[in-house]
C-alpha cells in the first residue's frame, strides 16, 4: 500500500518510522511518504490559511495549496481521507476498508479546516472520505493519521507475527475482548481464574464469550445494540 500524507506539521509524523509501522515499511508492504503543505505556497510567508467568510473565529485553510498538493499527488486510484470532528466515524470496519486500497493520501486540516472547496473538488475526482476519531475535538488531523495507520498497518498480511491475534482482538466480532492472564497462577493473592487453568478449551471458550459479552455490556452498550442476531447463540441470550 502507497500512503501520502500533507500537514504542516512533518515533525508531528515522526512516529511513523518506529516500531512496526516502520518494520512495516522497511520491509516494503508500506510505502509512505509526507509532504509538508507549504512547499505548495508561493509567498514569502508560506501563507496556508485566511480568515473564513461569514465571519467567526478562527482560520480557514485556503484552497490554492491543497488544490496543488491534490494535482501532484493523485494518481488514478487515489482515496482521499480528511481527518476532522465532522467526519464518519472511525472503526474497526472502516481501518479494514483502508487497509486494502492502492493509493491512501491523508489531507491533514489544521484551524477551522480546509476550504469545502477543496473537498468538492477532489470529490469528483476521486473517493473523499472524511473520518473522525470520536466525538471531541483535536488541533488538527495529524494524531487521527497516526492513529488510523497504526490500525490500518497491523491489518496488512504479514505484519503481525502471529495473525491469531487478530481474530480474536476487540471488535474483532463486535465485542470487547476477555480479559486475559499469564504467569504467575497467584500474583499478591490474586489468583487467575481456575477455569483458563482446567485446559477444557471448550469451557474456556464459552467463559471468555461470556466475559466478553459482560464486559460489552457494561462499557459499550452501544456495541451491544449493534451486535447481528443471527451472530448470537442461546447460551449468549442467557447472560
Ligand atoms: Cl480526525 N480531527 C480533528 N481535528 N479533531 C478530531 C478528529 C479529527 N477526530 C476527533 N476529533
Amino acid at each position: 500500500m502507497r500512503v501520502d500524507v500533507v500537514t504542516i506539521f512533518p515533525d508531528y509524523l515522526a512516529p511513523l518510522e518506529l516500531s512496526l509501522l516502520g518494520k512495516a515499511r522497511a520491509e516494503g508492504r508500506l510505502e509512505l511518504e509526507v509532504h509538508d503543505l507549504r512547499r505548495w505556497t508561493y509567498d514569502v510567508h508560506k501563507t496556508v490559511d485566511d480568515s473564513p467568510y461569514g465571519g467567526g473565529a478562527g482560520m480557514v485553510m485556503r484552497p490554492e495549496p491543497w488544490g496543488e498538493a491534490l494535482d501532484t499527488l493523485a494518481k488514478p486510484h487515489t482515496r482521499l481521507v480528511v481527518p476532522a470532528p465532522t467526519g464518519v466515524r472511525f472503526t474497526q470496519a472502516l481501518a479494514h476498508e483502508l487497509a486494502v486500497e492502492e493509493h491512501l493520501l491523508f489531507a491533514c486540516g489544521r484551524y477551522e479546516g480546509i476550504d469545502q472547496r477543496v473537498i468538492d473538488y477532489a470529490s469528483a475526482r476521486m473517493t473523499v472520505t472524511e473520518v473522525s476519531l470520536g466525538d471531541y475535538v483535536l488541533f488538527g488531523g495529524e494524531v487521527a493519521v497516526l492513529v488510523m495507520l497504526e490500525a490500518m498497518t497491523r491489518l496488512i498480511p504479514g505484519v503481525l507475527g502471529n495473525a491469531d491475534s487478530l481474530s480474536d482482538e476487540s471488535h474483532a466480532h463486535g465485542l470487547l475482548e476477555a480479559p486475559m492472564y499469564t504467569k504467575p497462577a497467584t500474583w499478591r493473592e490474586l489468583d487467575v481464574p481456575e477455569i483458563l487453568r482446567s485446559g477444557d478449551h471448550g469451557r474456556i471458550a464459552r467463559w471468555r464469550r461470556d466475559q466478553a459479552l459482560l464486559r460489552t455490556g457494561e462499557r459499550r452498550p452501544d456495541l451491544i445494540a449493534d451486535l447481528d442476531p443471527a451472530t448470537l447463540d442461546k447460551r449468549d441470550v442467557a447472560t
